[in-house]
């Protein structure tokens, strides 16, 4: 083996013993966007004119639904740059490796506003309200063994585990935060959290955004612990049979 395959197991074994991990880049079409990588240094990074993705510190989830990364990790240093993408388009989210099996994948949309140079970098993702484009949850089976997407995007044979989700064909161009997140749910009530966020400017010539206040969530707020789709135990006896999952969170905005 080559030193640097040998390297990049040796990097890999080291993060899947932690067992968690994130959104590492993006593409879109045959262009790749390189995201944040808590492995490398801060300052490699945070401000390169290149990063289009919000910074998170570490690979590992959030526990809270309080908690001011919810939004966008933490700590959600804004990138300076914007993926461009046509609405109607594919972002196709890139995982080096995603290891957890069970609960619901979605993805989020937020308008930084409507200045034609607009931007997000300066914008509060705490305060911003996202709409809900695209979510995947249980596909068949149980809640414990069925096959959930968050398990059948996963490939086992080293190539990355892709996500693509269509940026709603209709929507108003402009820059907007995408916000992915992976909700797992494999430790009985107390859920983790995995929310990456990156800058978009959607070109096109839709003018559609929500109208109607049920599509908007903030983050935190959007979700509680009081749901009983979040604080689960998806292995108790009272859930054994049950093949139904109720995704938190607004219904899917599509345009
Ligand atoms: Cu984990």
């Amino acid at each position: 083996m080559t030193r640097l395959l040998l390297l990049f197991l040796a990097v890999l074994n080291a993060r899947l013993s932690s067992a968690h991990g994130g959104l590492a880049n993006y593409t879109v079409g045959e262009t790749w966007y390189r995201g944040y990588d808590p492995d490398t240094p801060a300052e490699e990074q945070l401000g390169q004119p290149w990063m289009v993705q919000r910074s998170w510190a570490s690979i590992d989830p959030i526990f809270s639904v309080t908690d001011a990364g919810l939004a966008c990790n933490n700590p959600a240093v804004a990138p300076p740059s914007h993926i461009p993408i046509a609405a109607g388009d594919n972002l196709t989210a890139v995982y080096w490796y995603w290891l957890h099996p069970v609960g619901p994948m979605t993805v989020w949309l937020a308008a930084c506003g409507d200045a034609p140079d607009d931007s997000c970098e300066g914008a509060d993702v705490n305060a911003l309200s996202f709409f809900k484009v695209w979510e995947g949850g249980l596909l068949d089976g149980t809640l414990a063994e069925g096959n959930w997407y968050q398990k059948s995007f996963q490939h086992w044979d080293g190539s990355p585990d892709l996500w693509p989700v269509m940026i709603p064909a209709s929507l108003r161009p402009g820059a907007y935060v995408v916000r992915h997140e992976i909700m797992s749910l494999h430790i009985a009530n107390k859920p983790q959290f995995y929310p990456e966020c990156a800058h978009l400017t959607v070109t096109g010539t839709g003018d559609a955004l929500p109208t109607d206040e049920k599509y908007y969530a903030k983050f935190p707020g959007a979700y509680s612990m009081s749901d009983p789709s979040i604080n689960i135990d998806v292995y108790s006896d009272a859930m054994k049979n049950v093949t139904n999952y109720t995704i938190p969170g607004p219904p899917v905005w599509s345009g």
